[in-house]
């Protein structure tokens, strides 16, 4: 049996009436604990009172980023802080940091949640759960880290960086399971190659969680190659819930929602209408059972969709696919709308080339200009001009017969693309203000 086996097998009729009877008590609690949510319903006229089913939930408003923002610190706290024993905040780079707080219970099912995703991976008490998402105020490092303890599993807190202690310790502690941003996984991995040792004899890998960030699925291949396990997807946000919010299972066909704790819905971004399964839209979130900073409608901006059917491991949490991105990381280049990922997936199974790259966006004859730099794989010295203009040439096409517009490439030397420990940057936005 693994880690609550028994609540990711739930029969769905009766998942579907314990989700309504939570929403239900979910927007009452917003209603009287947090002036924010009484406000906001009475100027639409949303009765919390009157909620009977999930569709109702639609006439309440929703929650963005900048009222979480506007909240800031405490004003979408439902609880005395007595009752909050934790707390995690957004990077706050783009602006005011969020805030989000845990009370004992919250901090439970968060543990619980990233715990069943260890159970996805196959592992229980007898894994080792080797932590290097960072610790302190990102919910990566203390997330995967109660998840760890919730399994019952040994967990080495190792927070991000000093990558030459983590191979040491991937290599003499027997780690099992990893968890990090799957590019400091590549970057580890690649690491440890440059050291001149195996990662697929030399690590003893079962299977990695890695989110917080976009990745294809031929970058998710090359690490599987190169670290020999699985490398599962996790899904989270501070304002709702760290990692765990969906982890994806052995079959790799998306991400189960932890159904138990979160209701989700998948709306046309512009028309804010729900989308059939299977079509992609903006994923929204409610929490069932937050109870120190629950929020309703929370507009999360990433693309993703349901996943129709049932998933072959036979649990029956609904899946959500990978993200494909944020709204705020889509790129319009000539008319056409692109994200990194989709970028990446092309690219990375070149084998000249090494899995590192950044997109750098311009403006050029009032047109925005992307360029794609990556680097050439170690592997295959380009001595000569002439094969890297050709690598360039075929870079590009491939790019333009699967994105339909054009991405400049430039292959660039090896380890010229800076490293990231945890979240890579993808884009790098060079267009002034105006441009914008
Ligand atoms: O990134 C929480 C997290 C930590 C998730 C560790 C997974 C693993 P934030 O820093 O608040 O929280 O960033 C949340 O990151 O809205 C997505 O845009 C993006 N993101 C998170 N997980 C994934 C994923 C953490 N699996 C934002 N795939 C979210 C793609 C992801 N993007």
């Amino acid at each position: 049996m693994a880690y609550q086996d028994e609540i990711t097998h739930m029969d769905r009729a009766e998942l579907e009436a314990l989700q309504l009877e939570r929403l239900k008590k979910a927007v009452v609690y917003c209603y009287e604990k947090i002036p924010f949510y009484k406000e906001n319903f009475d100027a639409v006229g949303f009765d919390p009172y009157a909620l009977e089913t999930f569709e109702d939930l639609r006439r309440a408003p929703f929650t963005t980023k900048q009222d979480m923002r506007d909240a800031y610190p405490y004003d979408l706290f439902a609880l005395p802080k007595s009752e909050v024993k934790e707390i995690h905040m957004s990077s706050g780079t783009t602006g005011v940091a969020t805030v989000s707080g845990y009370t004992e219970n919250d901090l439970k099912v968060w543990g619980d949640c990233f715990a069943r995703g260890i159970g996805y991976a196959g592992g229980d008490e007898n894994d080792i759960v080797h932590v290097c998402y960072g610790y302190g105020l990102f919910t990566g490092g203390l997330g995967a880290h109660y998840g760890g303890l919730n399994a019952g599993a040994m967990t080495i807190p190792m927070s991000a960086g000093n990558t030459k202690r983590q191979i040491k310790v991937l290599q003499s502690m027997g780690s099992s399971i990893i968890c990090c941003t799957p590019s400091y996984a590549m970057y580890i991995a690649d690491t440890a190659i440059e050291m001149g040792l195996d990662p697929k004899k030399d690590f003893h890998l079962k299977a990695g969680i890695h989110g917080a960030e976009a990745w294809s699925n031929q970058f998710r291949a090359n690490l599987e190659e190169k670290l020999d396990y699985k490398a599962l997807d996790v899904y989270g946000l501070t304002e709702v819930m760290g990692p765990g919010v969906a982890i994806e299972c052995m079959e790799q066909t998306g991400l189960h929602v932890a159904e138990d704790h979160f209701w989700i819905e998948i709306l046309d971004p512009e028309t804010h209408e729900p989308v059939p399964d299977g079509e992609w839209g903006e994923l929204v979130i409610t929490t069932l059972t937050k109870e120190a900073t629950p929020v309703i409608r929370y507009r999360t901006k990433d693309i993703t969709r349901i996943i129709p059917g049932e998933c072959a491991c036979g649990r029956t949490h609904r899946r959500i696919d990978r993200l494909h991105g944020r709204t705020d990381d889509m790129m319009i280049i000539r008319g056409v709308n692109v994200f990194p990922r989709q970028i990446e997936n092309v690219c990375t199974g070149f084998e000249e080339i090494a899995d590192w790259y950044q997109i750098e966006l311009t403006r050029e004859n009032s047109l925005d200009v992307a360029t794609l730099k990556i680097e050439i794989n170690p592997d295959f010295p380009m001595d000569e001009i002439r094969k890297i203009e050709d690598l360039q040439r075929r870079l590009e096409q491939a790019l333009k017969d699967e994105l339909a517009t054009k991405i400049k490439v430039k292959v660039v030397e090896p380890y010229t693309i800076t490293r990231s420990e945890g979240k890579a940057v993808r884009i790098v936005d060079l267009r002034s203000e105006e441009e914008k």
